[in-house]
């Protein structure tokens, strides 16, 4: 039988010594082997190519194991950028299609070493859920990052390519460990600088730096570039100068970034340019970028995320604009939809616009940075959530259509794959603000990788990795993560309560907010609706309608008011304050209810965490200590402004037992 139980013996008997520290070095928290280790195995290669070297390299400088032959063989196609790994008598085989398997079989079995004590020989077969598993970065060419929450860039664009800063190739490490092969650099918001001469040198010594980790650069673009670095007289889609300056645009990326892998595009949305400027359709718009990306092996990711201030109710603007162009788009332009209809809450019902495009391909937007949910200063741990949509039954092809089958390949085999999520990743030392929001990068990239493994499997991964595996201190540990982004649902915006942020920065409440002269659609009100009947948005039949999106039978569910999950009552019901919830409780109970349950499981969270201050090094202890103290504030804060608020409307008292507001 093989086993490695060294290092059981260093984590039981120096628990934390090995790995006391701040959270810079992320999950990777492997220390090199002694030579007496490195000298009784050895780890051979069948190939010279620069990942396979790495992959070879980083087996060899942490792996206590035993002796290793790692191969690349081209037969073995359908593992994509998976990887095969059988255990036999005294040695461990590796076989992958491509050299990036290898990279990742090697962080696999260093994960198998730091997290469990003894490894089960059985062989292990590994195929990546997504062909591209991809990161949004919304940062900016100035250095600052939209909904950034953990300091500014990391990328130093003034100083590429000429310097180039060691956290470049840790970054680039720290995604291929969690299958992570794509990265979008700036903004969604895009300057048209990007695609200066001068800036493609830039992005070319990042790509450069990320190549060997098996990491494709893809770049924002903004529709106008051709006007405003050019001077071109429009924008216009159907004019062939304006195809052929981008096509001459994509040569000279190809030139300087040859296995660049495209574009990220949001047209026509909050202000941004697009080819509905010059009555054009989204898919013409997309299609020309495509064309212009073709011959290089390219791809646009066209975003969904459209909506105006029109009268139609914003949850159903995406789908009314993109369903009617379902057979509009080239085979290799992906259609990039957020996971809700209206943008990140800490809970929405999956985008109707999932299973509802047949011939388009379609991958799903996440937001791993918290823009709704606390910031870096909340702990909420997101798995949960980004699970929630992946399994969320779209019926688009009958009973088990689910996001991750409408996505991940299944409704088109013969075209790439994907899904995205938008970074938490700044200059902070511990790379994402909050210690505990390193999990959610980590979570994205195993779901990316494998979107069958659960919330709670990943959790005590990234526990133990980022830790360590004291059974304490994991379970503990887990019981603050597991129910945290709950806990938000609940002292934020509970029962389908969406969007009553305090306008613009979003971060606190502001169900009153109203600015005058303002977009109806940026006004709490405009989400809750509260009234002295009831409170939510009636998306019904006998209101928007939104509910009926969907295919059957979740549009029915949704549509009726008491077969409707009650997490999203509010999201698709208005609903009179003495309605009767499935707990007694009436619907105003309920609200009070939940508050206050936010309330309490942050102060658990605090609880829980105190008690384990000697599982933990001080550094990281005291920083998590001091945000959950922020956040058990502030969830206080959105349950009194919240109940007091509402209670302007419904004028009832909030039951005795609940806390009373100060
Ligand atoms: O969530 C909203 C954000 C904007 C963001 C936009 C988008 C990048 O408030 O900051 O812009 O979504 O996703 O395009």
């Amino acid at each position: 039988m093989f086993r490695i139980q060294l290092f059981v013996f260093f984590l039981y008997v120096w628990p934390f010594s090995a790995r006391s520290e701040d959270g810079s070095r992320l999950w990777l928290r492997y220390d090199p082997v002694s030579d007496v280790v490195a000298q009784r195995r050895t780890v051979q290669v069948n190939q010279k190519h620069e990942t396979a070297l790495l992959a070879q390299h980083e087996l060899n400088t942490y792996w206590r194991g035993t002796s290793i032959q790692l191969n690349v063989d081209q037969k073995e196609a359908k593992l994509k950028e998976g990887y095969r790994i059988s255990f036999s008598a005294g040695a461990i085989r590796v076989t992958a299609a491509r050299p990036v398997g290898l990279l990742y079989a090697a962080y696999h079995l260093l994960r198998l070493q730091e997290t469990v004590g003894e490894i089960d020989p059985l062989p292990i077969e590994e195929i990546p859920s997504y062909d591209i598993r991809i990161l949004n970065h919304w940062d900016n060419l100035d250095g600052s990052i939209e909904r950034g929450y953990a300091g500014r860039s990391l990328w130093k664009w003034t100083e590429l390519p000429d310097k180039i800063s060691p956290r470049y190739t840790e970054y680039a490490r720290a995604n291929a460990s969690i299958g992570i092969n794509a990265t979008v650099l700036n903004n969604v918001n895009a300057s048209p600088y990007i695609l200066n001469t001068a800036y493609l040198e830039k992005v070319r010594a990042l790509a450069d730096i990320f190549r060997p980790y098996g990491i494709r650069v893809y770049l924002s673009v903004n529709f106008s570039s051709p006007v405003i670095l050019d001077g071109l007289k429009d924008a216009d889609p159907s004019r062939l100068e304006v195809q052929d300056w981008w096509k001459k645009k994509v040569k000279e990326v190809y030139k300087l970034v040859p296995d660049f892998g495209g574009f990220l595009v949001k047209a026509n949305s909050e202000g941004q340019p697009g080819p509905q400027d010059y009555g054009r359709t989204h898919a013409e718009g997309a299609n020309m970028l495509a064309d212009a990306l073709k011959p290089f092996g390219g791809i646009v990711m066209w975003r969904a995320f459209v909506y105006s201030p029109t009268s139609e109710d914003r949850a159903k603007q995406a789908y009314l604009e993109f369903v009617p162009l379902d057979k509009a788009f080239r085979d290799n332009v992906i259609v990039q939809i957020k996971n809700g209809p209206i943008d990140f809450q800490p809970r929405e019902p999956f985008n109707p616009l999932f299973g509802a495009m047949q011939h388009t391909s379609q991958m799903v937007e996440f937001q791993i940075t918290q823009e709704y949910l606390g910031f870096s200063n909340h702990l909420a741990y997101l798995a949960p959530l980004f699970k929630e949509t992946l399994d969320s039954d779209t019926y688009g092809r009958g009973a088990g259509s689910t996001v991750a089958k409408v996505t991940d390949g299944t409704w088109h085999p013969k075209r790439v794959s994907a899904i995205a999520a938008v970074a938490n990743i700044g200059e902070d030392r511990n790379w994402t603000g909050h210690d505990f929001a390193q999990a959610n990068w980590y979570a994205f990239g195993r779901l990316a990788w494998r979107h069958e493994l659960s919330s709670e499997q990943i959790a005590e991964e990234w526990i133990k990795l980022t830790f360590h595996t004291d059974e304490t201190f994991i379970r503990s540990t887990k019981e603050i993560m597991m129910p945290s982004r709950e806990a938000v649902v609940n002292y934020m915006m509970p029962l389908g309560l969406h969007h009553i942020f305090a306008f613009d920065h979003h971060y606190g409440p502001e169900p009153w907010g109203d600015r005058k002269g303002g977009r109806a659609d940026w006004m709490p009100w405009y989400y809750h609706n509260a009234d002295s009947i009831g409170i939510g948005f009636n998306r019904t039949d006998t209101g928007s309608d939104a509910a009926g999106q969907y295919h059957a039978p979740i549009a029915e569910i949704y549509g009726d008011r008491t077969l409707c999950p009650e997490n999203l009552l509010l999201w698709f019901h208005h609903v009179p304050w003495d309605y009767r919830m499935r707990s007694g409780r009436t619907l105003w109970e309920e609200l009070c209810e939940h508050y206050d349950r936010g309330v309490k499981q942050t102060r658990r969270f605090q609880e829980s965490w105190d008690r384990l201050e000697h599982h933990v090094d001080q550094p990281r202890f005291l920083a998590v200590q001091s945000k959950l103290k922020i956040q058990a504030k502030d969830a206080m804060w959105w349950k009194d402004a919240c109940l007091l608020y509402f209670q302007t409307f419904c004028k009832k008292p909030i039951p005795f037992h609940i806390e009373r507001p100060i």
